[in-house]
């Protein structure tokens, strides 16, 4: 087991590195990489590098081989005494050999189809060669690559090019983490740009041959991205060349490589008959993402690993920013919302938990969660709500001049704001060191045309961490009078102290509080509100993530009555009923308020309410309550579903989606009365993916899809990101009893590529997300998840860690459940030779 890493033990690297020149000689078995480190340091000092895997081949100082005494190796490392190092400046360099082709871990330098390509966040640099593999040591970069590929990428602008060779240069200092090369059979569609202030840059999307038709929608929206960070931030573009590349085998969504961002083919590839409007959409929003780390992120990067929030919870923040900007940011707010309660919340309470700067760590690898991302993000957000957006588009740009070309900390930032504002913000600072999501209690009187409000503060303790103090808390709120007017249009109240009382003065009648707004703080809300006070709410409220919020509770507390055997719903379906009238009017919206919620998030509903969830009651509550919904407004749905249907080609963007997620709320739930009939027709004429796979789904749940799944096969069988919808929407919608078996025979095909792991995540995190599935009584869904993880570690360590996150709630269920779980659990530690990265997951998860 490796030691564990501590943010107070960070010590600054003693030397400058002046450049890096890489070259390599690139072989499926053999690849040959030189490398020519010229440092400075100020004082004596020890000479470290990391390094795993390789095959040393030579090491030197100013071109003399290094003695065998003054080489230590020590695990991953490598020191060279300072005794044994000239002073001032003086070339380190290094030959190795590796091998790409026997590389499944796809970090590092590895094949992918045949084409070599890179992965070097976190710490994969060092799989390449020796290096200072920490983000705060930066240096340009000069990279020569030798090949027959045709197409020869690394970072930075072309140098020179010739049959079997290619030179770049990166004249921006970097850490070795942001380097990446591409060698491959690849073509590309090109475009241009023009900066603001006029400096031309090429653009190139590379993919596979055949899929140049599936790359057009990436670039248009690098292409917007690029514009937006100019007109938002005022960042521009600082590269002659920017390429873009998409790979089958990626371990995440995608990499932003100074110049030269890497991507899963599914963030790229996208045509109407293939991709449904979900995709678009986070295409959209990943490569916005990754190109606004151009600046949040390469040019300012983080000091240590500590401090990935600093570029990964900014960068969220920004592509959010984006998202809404494109297309609806009332439909945006609502989807991260739900995305940060089913990821973030969810790892905040349990056993994962841990604060958006840790302060330590096993593996690195383990820490890109929803905490450091989408928590991240929301710190950011409440910044900016407290400070306003002025101020925080100042002191973004005091950042941006401040700290460029730096290696920065949560401490540098948190410092920019106070420059800016002249804020204290030492309580703010809690948001990143303290872990847990506070649970905010609101109770009002009323009194004589006075609203008072008391706030209590309280978070529960998480691991390594008792004492809670209050945070800062932003929360925007209005009042809404019992005629549905706005008595007080939003406010922002800044909570301090662990319990606060706030007064509203000279109001007419008793309105009803429109409590946190824009969901402006990630807290879980406690409050005493009646159904009325909701359907007002879900009426009348001008927020529109309130109203969302209204109606959403109302379903909430009806699905949580029902899965305990209780009546309950009349509400939500009246309250429905209203909403569907003008159902047309706003889409997006409405499909949002009639997708009820999941039943995960009911069964931590539950768990909340100090109830021990049952799947498959929880399942079965959830569908009588679609079919009841569906019997009351069936015509209404009815007329919904055939007023939204396709009223031109399709076409990707924010109108179009929101017509089409209309139409498949309403399928959603009409299917319950239909057992399928109408998902059936929707299969046979839809023309977009979007339609298609929303009606596939419901075939599936209602066990009517073997003709259906089978057409589809034939038609996209050659079409591997197609086909791991096929693969995840069999394991995802399969009824809870058939689940496992469904998934057991579906991992035994032959084009389960297992070792891919999109296939992987498709067939396995399809499975998982099947809550009364995975969860099935008799332990067989815990049992079948864990034989897959055992199997897939010792080939691809960092995926097999992630997908362990399926079991991060398995003390929430019943005794025998918990018992099956932590069976499962310990078969997987004790597996010999288990990965660092699935160890340190399997144990937080049983602690
Ligand atoms: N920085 C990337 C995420 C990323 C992290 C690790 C990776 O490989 C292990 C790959 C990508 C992002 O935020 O997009
Ligand atoms: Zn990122």
């Amino acid at each position: 087991m490796t030691a564990t890493q501590y943010l107070a033990d960070w010590q600054p690297y003693p030397f400058n590195i002046l450049e890096t020149r890489l070259e390599f000689d690139l072989a499926p078995k053999g690849t040959k990489v030189r490398s020519e480190i010229r440092l400075q340091g100020d004082k004596p000092a020890d000479l470290v590098l990391d390094g795993a895997g390789l095959q040393t081949l030579s090491l030197r100082i100013d071109g003399v081989e290094i003695a065998e005494t003054d080489r230590i190796f020590e695990g991953e490392r490598l020191t060279i005494p300072a005794a044994a190092l000239p002073e001032g400046s003086f070339t380190f360099s290094a030959e190795v050999a590796i091998d790409p082709e026997a590389n499944t871990t796809l970090e590092g330098l590895y094949l992918s189809g045949g084409m070599f390509c890179t992965q070097c966040e976190a710490e994969g640099f060092r799989h390449i060669t020796w290096y200072p593999d920490r983000p705060d040591v930066m240096a340009p970069f000069h990279v020569t690559i030798r090949s027959e590929k045709p197409v020869l990428l690394s970072n930075g602008n072309p140098v020179r090019r010739e049959p079997g060779l290619a030179e770049w240069h990166d004249p921006w200092p970097k850490p070795s983490y942001l380097f990446a090369l591409v060698a491959g059979n690849l073509v590309s569609i090109d475009d241009h740009f023009t900066t603001a202030s006029g400096a031309p840059v090429d653009l190139h999307v590379w993919v596979r041959e055949g899929d140049q038709d599936r790359a057009g929608y990436a670039m248009e929206a690098l292409k917007r991205s690029m514009r937006w960070d100019e007109e938002v931030y005022g960042r521009e573009y600082d590269l002659e060349v920017f390429n873009l590349v998409a790979v089958d085998d990626f371990n995440m969504g995608a990499m932003e490589n100074k110049g030269l961002n890497i991507f899963n083919s599914k963030l790229v590839l996208a045509s109407a008959d293939t991709a449904t409007d979900l995709d678009y959409e986070r295409i959209e929003g990943v490569i916005g993402h990754e190109y606004f780390h151009n600046w949040t992120g390469d040019r300012i990067t983080c000091r240590d690993w500590f401090q990935l929030c600093l570029k990964e919870g900014l960068t969220v923040f920004r592509d959010q920013q984006f998202t809404s900007d494109m297309r609806s940011a009332a439909v945006k707010r609502i989807q991260d919302v739900q995305t940060l309660r089913a990821r973030q919340f969810r790892e905040d309470q349990g056993p994962l938990s841990h604060p958006p700067r840790p302060d330590h760590y096993q593996e690195i690898n383990n820490f890109y969660t929803a905490t450091v991302y989408e928590k991240g993000a929301e710190v950011i957000g409440m910044l900016k709500r407290l400070i306003g957006d002025a101020e925080y588009y100042k002191a973004l740009d005091l950042y941006f001049t401040r700290h460029d070309g730096q290696a920065c900390t949560i401490e540098d930032w948190i410092k920019v704001f106070e420059d800016a504002t002249g804020r204290d913000l030492t309580q703010f600072k809690r948001w990143y060191t303290d872990a847990g999501t506070p649970e905010l209690t609101m109770s009002e009187s009323w009194n004589d045309g006075t609203l008072t409000l008391t706030f209590r503060q309280d978070t529960a303790p998480t691991p390594g961490q008792t004492q809670k103090p209050p945070r800062v808390i932003p929360v925007a709120l209005g009042l809404i009078s019992p005629n549905g007017d706005e008595a007080l249009p939003t406010t922002v109240l800044e909570l301090t102290e662990t319990e606060q009382n706030f007064s509203f003065h000279h109001l007419g009648a008793r309105p009803v509080v429109s409590l946190l707004r824009g969901f402006s703080a990630p807290v879980v809300l406690r409050r005493e509100i009646s159904a009325e006070a909701q359907a007002l709410l879900l009426a009348h409220d001008t927020d529109s993530f309130t109203r969302w919020e209204a109606g959403h509770d109302l379903a909430l507390d009806a699905l949580i009555a029902r899965a305990r055997g209780e009546h309950g719903g009349r509400a939500y379906i009246d309250a429905i009923g209203a909403l569907l009238e003008h159902g047309a009017e706003d889409p997006a919206f409405t499909a949002l308020c009639l997708a009820l919620p999941g039943e995960e998030e009911i069964a931590t509903a539950l768990s909340d309410r100090g109830q021990i969830p049952d799947p498959d009651a929880i399942h079965r509550a959830r569908d009588g309550f679609a079919a009841e919904i569906a019997a009351t407004h069936q015509d209404a749905l009815a007329r919904l579903y055939a007023e939204m249907a396709p009223n031109g080609p399709y076409q990707p963007d924010a109108e179009g989606a929101a017509r089409r997620s209309l139409r498949l709320a309403s399928l959603v739930l009409l299917s319950h009365l239909d057992e399928g009939d109408r998902a059936l027709v929707l299969f046979g004429i839809a023309e977009n993916m979007t339609e298609r796979f929303g009606a596939l789904g419901q075939l599936v749940a209602a066990g009517r899809a073997r003709e259906s799944l089978e057409l589809f096969r034939q038609e996209f069988a050659k079409n591997r990101l197609v086909m791991d919808k096929w693969f995840m929407v069999q394991t995802h919608r399969a009824s809870p009893e058939t689940a496992v078996e469904r998934a057991a025979a579906l991992a035994a095909r032959d084009d389960f590529d297992w070792k891919n792991p999109n296939r992987f995540r498709a067939l396995l995190g399809g499975f998982a997300a099947n809550h009364a599935g995975f969860h099935r009584a008799d332990g067989a869904g815990y049992d079948f998840y864990a034989d897959w993880l055992i199997k897939l570690d010792p080939l691809n360590p960092q995926t097999t860690a992630r997908m362990c996150t399926a079991f991060e709630t398995w003390r929430s269920y019943d005794a025998g459940r918990q018992e099956k779980a932590r069976a499962a659990l310990t078969r997987i530690a004790a597996t010999p030779g288990l990965s660092r990265n699935t160890s340190e997951m399997v144990t937080r998860i049983l602690a």
